[in-house]
């Protein structure tokens, strides 16, 4: 009886720490992209225009070992995707030179020369001109993405945030996205790359975490971008890795140790 009890716990203890050797192996935990029936209510101003606007869309805190943080705030309706991208630790208002970079990897197949599947879409503060990047073959100034025009129904726009900030009130770089599904292709799990810029210290900050800081002018390899996955299409504003982290290990114990328990008082009946 010690013995069965001695493995049953051992499975309760790989259950549980299961989800950290995956993330471990995996590399970095994907973006957990939520569906949303509000964002295209969104005002494209690069800020959080009223205190709710981005309130049904997936959050995620992208901290850093300088004290940069970064909330980033995803989702999907209908033909686009929408992402807005909020650096609260930076105080430094630098117009025309503070910028974020966000690229998919289309077919996700993470290939180590970018490929036409692969998109890259830029903006700098309070900049009147955004552009779109296209993975190429060939050489090109920007490390194989050349600049291709813009979708029609492409957004993207960066400005100082303000008092409807909902992290930081101090004003700050904020960047809003909005990305044609047309461009992208409909996908549930996309290769996913967000670089931003502060001019002021001249630093880049970008995720997934291990890739160094790069610039717009050296894109990293799709090979090393992370991923941004639609797991459910009900759970806005909620980060989805903690089911995966703690909540469904937590279930899969408990079942165990309900059937165990269960399985016990069957003998005792017996
Ligand atoms: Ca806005
Ligand atoms: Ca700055």
């Amino acid at each position: 009886m010690i013995s069965k009890l001695f493995f049953i716990q051992s499975v309760i203890f790989f259950l549980m720490f299961l989800p950290i050797y995956f993330l471990n192996v995996y590399g970095e935990e994907p973006i957990l992209i939520s569906i949303s029936s509000q964002l295209d209510n969104v005002v494209f101003d690069g800020k959080w225009t009223t205190p709710d606007e981005w309130k049904q869309s997936s959050y995620n805190r992208l901290g850093f070992d300088d004290g940069t943080e970064i909330h980033l705030r995803t989702a999907y309706q209908g033909d686009f995707i929408y992402v807005q991208v909020n650096i609260a630790s930076d105080k430094f208002i630098d117009k025309l030179a503070d910028s974020a970079l966000i690229c998919f990897d289309t077919k996700n197949d993470k290939t180590t020369l970018p490929q036409s599947d692969d998109y890259c879409f830029f903006t700098a503060l309070d900049a009147k001109k955004s552009f779109s990047y296209q993975g190429s073959d060939l050489p090109a100034i920007n490390g194989y993405f050349t600049k291709i025009t813009n979708d029609k129904d492409f957004v993207a726009v960066g400005s100082s945030s303000d008092k409807h900030d909902r992290y930081d009130k101090t004003p700050h770089p904020s960047y809003e996205f909005k990305i044609p599904l047309n461009l992208l292709g409909r996908s549930d799990n996309y290769g996913f790359f967000i670089s931003v810029f502060d001019a002021h210290t001249k630093t880049h900050h970008s995720w997934p975490y291990k890739v160094d800081n790069q610039s717009i002018i050296s894109i990293p390899s799709p090979s090393k971008w992370g991923d941004i996955v639609s797991p459910d299409k009900s759970l806005p504003e909620f980060n989805l890795s903690i089911l995966f982290v703690v909540i469904f290990p937590i279930i899969l114990s408990m079942q165990l140790f309900l059937k165990f328990r269960f399985s016990k008082s069957s003998l005792f009946l017996k």
